[in-house]
């Protein structure tokens, strides 16, 4: 495909939201607007996925929270993500496939063939050319959800064990695309080790890049 899908990863608080604003307007002012998106969301039908995934307050399966994020990653993909790709942009997603082996796999427990052969059936296959992995202890990433008064949803509920598997299982992450990035440190050296790793993948269709 003509386009660039990067995909930034890592446990709550790691500060994804606000590199993906970074990054994006970064590349707008290379002249190059990037499609980014959220998951799971950024379709109607995922949208109202996330709403039960994220905020239901009926118990639910660990199965049918997979499936419910699958559902929204699938419609994603069809609808956003591959048109993107396929009209030459760049894509920066805020979450996918890697946050369902760390979070319903080492989170949850889910069985891991399983569940990548359901990613690999929600995607057809799509993998990033560039997954930057935020790094951050689960407390420096408490601390600023709690600074950030933001609501918690049924993960944030979660105790530290749980969040100490997520991390662990994102500080293992490798392979093709994969880089880590030490995100305690201030957001612009952060941004700037972000931006070279873009920059590497991306620079080809860039232009004004130094
Ligand atoms: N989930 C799942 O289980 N399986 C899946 O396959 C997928 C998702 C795709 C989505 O939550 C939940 O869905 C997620 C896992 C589950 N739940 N958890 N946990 P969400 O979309 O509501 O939230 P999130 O993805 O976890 O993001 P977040 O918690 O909002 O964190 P963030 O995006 O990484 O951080 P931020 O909002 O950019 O930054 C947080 C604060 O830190 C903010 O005030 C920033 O200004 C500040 N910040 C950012 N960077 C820095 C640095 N470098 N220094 C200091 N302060 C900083």
């Amino acid at each position: 495909m003509a386009g660039v899908f990067i995909v930034l990863e890592g446990p709550e608080g790691a500060g994804k939201s606000t590199l993906v604003r970074w990054l994006s307007a970064r590349l707008l002012a290379d002249g190059r607007p990037a499609t980014t998106v959220r998951e799971p969301g950024g379709t109607p039908v995922a949208e109202a996925a996330r709403k039960v995934a994220l905020k239901s307050k009926h118990d639910m399966s660990l199965t049918s929270e997979l499936f419910l994020i699958l559902a929204a990653r699938a419609d994603l993909v069809d609808r956003v993500i591959r048109p993107a790709l396929e009209a030459g942009d760049v894509v920066l997603a805020d979450r996918f496939g890697l946050s369902t082996l760390c979070y319903q796999v080492a989170g949850r427990g889910l069985p891991r063939a399983e569940v990548e052969a359901a990613l690999r059936l929600a995607t057809g296959g799509l993998e990033p050319a560039l997954t930057l992995v935020l790094d951050v202890p689960v407390e420096v990433g408490r601390e600023r959800q709690r600074r950030a008064r933001k609501e918690q949803d049924r993960f944030e509920r979660q105790d530290d064990a749980f969040h100490q598997r997520v991390r662990e299982a994102y500080q293992r992450a490798a392979g093709p695309g994969v880089v880590h990035i030490d995100a305690t440190r201030p957001k612009k050296t952060v941004q700037d080790a972000a931006w070279r790793e873009v920059q590497a993948v991306a620079a080809p269709t860039l232009r004004g890049v130094s």
